[in-house]
């Protein structure tokens, strides 16, 4: 076990948070509604140059949450296609992976200008789609993801600089108990680890994590459904088993930087340019998709 362990949300972040979030979130009326989305300010863009992850509360709405949930947990190419990543204890965390774009609700929050302009903002400039995937541990079986740098192995999909970032947004609650993302807060300033195989998964060296977490701070990202936490490819990041009752589903989606194209090709795409979306088309684009499944399980 890690010998620190010093969750930061005290009640005075909690909601120094939600004033921020309060105030990064851009009002427009759509028809008739008051639709309010996420914009990401230069105090927080700072923040996460310091500490390589930021957390954003109410990310995806209420409507869109639930969409986003009811449709994942009825995908039947979820549930067929998900594949295991063994722990170092044997257990399992399921993980399906795509590096196409469709026009589904998962398609619709990666090109979300909420998302895209923030890694933009983030990253320094114009990004394209790495990938998505959901990540999922169900109830008591659900495996841990060990610690590593996601630019650990996204270095041998030959990206020169690790300027990417990914986004995780809880489709379930994520606490400590099912599993949720921890992160060492400024790891990402270490630059890359050497990475080698922990079970089926790639994790850092030991002994480099251990001397991170002596000096820096484990955060644990406990988030409610529709949260989201953005992170830096090279930010110390790992999640525990579910010991829980509750499952623990999340949706990631992954970016690099336009002018981080990999110097040759490999399984990851090359740069092409990314569509961003209006916000107000992951609850249209949900909306449609799910009473398309409706409709086919009622035909
Ligand atoms: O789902 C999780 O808890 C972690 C996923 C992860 O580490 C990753 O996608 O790099």
């Amino acid at each position: 076990m890690p010998p620190i362990s010093r969750p930061t949300s005290g009640a005075f972040k909690k909601k120094q948070d939600i004033v921020n979030q309060t105030r990064n979130l851009q009002h427009k009326t759509m028809g008739g509604a008051e639709m309010s989305y996420f914009r990401v300010d230069a105090d927080q863009v700072a923040r996460f140059a310091r500490d390589g992850y930021l957390i954003v509360h109410q990310l995806l709405d209420a409507e869109e949450t639930e969409l986003l949930r009811k449709i994942a947990k009825a995908d039947r190419e979820i549930l067929e296609k998900r594949s295991g990543r063994q722990d170092a204890e044997g257990k399992k965390a399921l993980i399906i992976l795509h590096t196409d774009l469709r026009d589904d609700i998962y398609g619709a929050i990666v090109r979300s200008r909420r998302i895209v302009d923030t890694m933009e903002q983030l990253l320094g400039g114009e990004v394209y789609h790495w990938h998505h995937k959901m990540t999922m541990k169900e109830p008591f079986e659900g495996g841990a993801w060990e610690w590593h740098q996601d630019y650990g192995y996204w270095y041998n999909d030959n990206c020169l600089f690790p300027y990417m970032a990914s986004v995780q947004i809880a489709v379930d609650a994520c606490t400590k108990e099912n599993g949720c993302l921890q992160v060492i807060r400024g790891s990402h300033l270490l630059g890359r680890l050497d990475h080698g195989r922990v079970g089926d998964q790639t994790g850092a060296d030991r002994e480099r994590v251990e001397a991170a977490l002596q000096r820096l701070e484990l955060v644990y990202c406990e988030l409610e459904p529709g949260d989201g936490v953005f992170f830096h490819c090279n930010l110390l990041h790992r999640s525990d088993a579910n010991r829980s009752p509750h499952p623990r589903w999340t949706f990631l989606c992954c970016y690099n930087a336009a002018r981080n194209d990999p110097f040759k090709p490999g399984w990851y795409p090359n740069y092409s340019p990314l569509e961003k979306w209006d916000d107000s088309r992951v609850k249209e684009v949900g909306r449609r998709q799910w009473e398309t499944m409706v409709a086919a399980t009622t035909a």
